[in-house]
């Protein structure tokens, strides 16, 4: 029985750390200059980031996820694809000359982030 209950509690506790950490990479977050974006556990975090079109910023891809499916981060539309090193952070300077929404994912699109240009 006690054994159950504290199953029970580690589950609720693990269920609550997933939840406000995913909610935490769907934020979306507007880039100005540069940001950091992680790769780390199926998830882009932030996965959600807007940029001003014509602007020049950065974005720091650090990649902490060893699986060979995150070593690649492809944006589709913007004919971007860039090898990530592992546990380094990879820098890639985009200049969007057109708005629209745009998805940046892993080779095999399990990893999912989209960019916003406005
Ligand atoms: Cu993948």
């Amino acid at each position: 029985m006690n054994v159950l209950v504290n199953l029970l509690a580690l589950s609720l506790i693990g269920f609550i750390v997933w939840w406000f950490w995913l909610a935490k990479s769907r934020e979306t977050k507007m880039v100005t200059e540069a940001i950091d974006i992680v790769v780390e556990g199926g998830v882009y975090t932030p996965a959600t980031i807007k940029v001003t079109k014509g602007e020049v910023v950065r974005l720091n891809f650090i990649r902490r996820d060893a699986s060979p499916c995150a070593e690649k981060v492809i944006f589709s539309g913007l004919e971007i694809s860039e090898e990530l090193p592992l546990n380094q952070s990879r820098e890639i300077e985009l200049q969007v000359e057109k708005t629209g929404e745009f998805e940046f994912t892993c080779q095999m699109g399990m990893y999912r982030g989209k960019l916003i240009v406005t």
